[in-house]
């Protein structure tokens, strides 16, 4: 920790901050990147805090082409939250260049390094306190899908090419089985299994493509909970973080993935598999929310496969924590040995419990979006 704290301590240096730096230490609860939090003092004005985050690059190989879409897309939503009359220090990222005028530092061992303000009040939770406060993270990303939706998708670069192409990772995770080079097969048979025999998860999309075209959008692709801010005081949800994925992708990918990670009863790695399921409560929640923002963008086909999204979602990380796992730990931040194996698992009950829910899951979303309509209709005259 002490070598990392220092390299942390003299990146800081390189960026164009004022003021004195007091303190330095760990962030967030993110599995890839490492956040830091530093404080400043600037003179009578008292105590500032920026976010300084060491990028990741086993995961994010061209950390250069990566900033210019954070950069891109934050100065987008800006302009966007103006017009709109919103605060856009609070409602988007705001990077801090480096004191060259970068978006980013390099380091003398290559590494990368990037700075953002702290959104101060604000919250970032691992678990729905509310359905409430669940429904605005909905409305957030909904929002962040709206905002997005007319931005040029060609100049963003794919950060992680088939980041969701749930059938490719389905062949990474056989090659995986079979070359076992931990040796760890042994330890996760019945898991192995799961994923084998819930294959048809995989072509879940290319199915319902043969019969109605699936837009390609300008999407998030990590929407779970903790990458958004909830404003303390009013509990809305304020600010879309962690824009390292944002690529054209699938809307129902971006909804299945907030469901996976927030609507489940249990924290993502909770090993008491008996308090892990899906809550209609938070699921009907997430629905409207979400609905409300962006219900009349989205095609019939996309509004029928939402529901599918989060099964998909949660089969394919269950998936990827599975294959890190046996490929021994080299991609998400671990905190003991097994961390992947109880997250695979936890997953797994995840889709078993949604497989059994998903007509119901099915009727919430046709509901939602019916509602949605509704309202739709009603304000358009009274608008114009
Ligand atoms: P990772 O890719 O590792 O998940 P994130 O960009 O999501 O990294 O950041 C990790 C955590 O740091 C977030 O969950 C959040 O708690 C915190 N964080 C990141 N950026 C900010 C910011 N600008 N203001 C406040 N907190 C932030
Ligand atoms: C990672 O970066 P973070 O912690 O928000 C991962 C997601 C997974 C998630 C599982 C770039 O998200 O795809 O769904 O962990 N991000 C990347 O918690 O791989
Ligand atoms: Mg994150």
């Amino acid at each position: 920790m002490d070598e990392r704290k220092k390299a942390a301590e003299s990146a800081a240096a390189h960026f164009a901050f004022e003021g004195t730096m007091q303190q330095i230490g760990p962030f967030g609860n993110g599995h890839i990147n490492e956040t830091w939090l530093a404080r400043f003092e600037i003179g009578l004005m008292g105590p500032l805090y920026v976010i300084l985050q060491r990028i990741n690059t086993t995961v994010f190989r061209e950390p250069e082409r990566l900033m210019e879409n954070i950069q891109g897309v934050t100065e987008w939503l800006r302009r966007k939250i103006i017009e709109e009359g919103g605060d856009p220090e609070r409602e988007t990222l705001t990077l801090i260049p480096s004191k060259d005028g970068k978006s980013f530092y390099r380091d003398e061992d290559g590494q990368y390094w990037r700075a953002y303000r702290f959104i101060t009040d604000a919250t970032c939770y691992d678990q729905a306190e509310s359905a409430d406060d669940f429904r605005q993270s909905a409305v957030a990303f909904g929002q962040f899908q709206r905002r997005l939706a007319d931005y040029p998708a060609d100049s963003l670069y794919e950060s992680i090419p088939g980041f969701h192409d749930t059938a490719a990772r389905l062949a990474v995770f056989r090659k995986t089985v079979t070359e076992d080079v931990c040796g760890r097969r042994s330890e996760a048979e019945k898991e192995i299994s799961f994923v084998l025999s819930h294959a048809y998860l995989a072509e879940c999309y290319s199915r319902a493509a043969a019969k109605s075209p699936l837009p390609l959008r300008v999407t998030h692709n990590d929407t779970k909970l903790n990458n958004v801010m909830i404003d303390n005081k009013t509990h809305k949800g304020i600010c879309v973080i962690d824009l390292d994925t944002v690529m054209p992708g699938l809307v129902m990918n971006d909804f299945g993935d907030s469901i996976r990670f927030g609507a489940s009863t249990a924290l993502e790695d909770e090993p008491d598999l008996s308090r892990v399921s899906c809550s209609l409560d938070l699921f009907t929640a997430y629905t409207e929310g979400f609905m409300q923002e962006c219900a009349s963008r989205l095609t019939d086909a996309e509004i029928s496969l939402l529901a599918d999204g989060a099964l998909v979602m949660t089969y394919e990380c269950g998936m990827r924590f599975l294959t890190d796992y046996l490929q021994g730990d080299t991609y998400f931040r671990i905190g003991y040995p097994a961390h992947n194996l109880v997250r695979a698992r936890n997953q797994f009950k995840l889709v078993a419990d949604m497989e059994e829910k998903l007509p119901r899951m099915r009727h919430i979303v046709a509901s939602a979006a019916k509602t949605a309509a509704a309202v739709e209709r009603a304000r358009i005259p009274a608008e114009g």
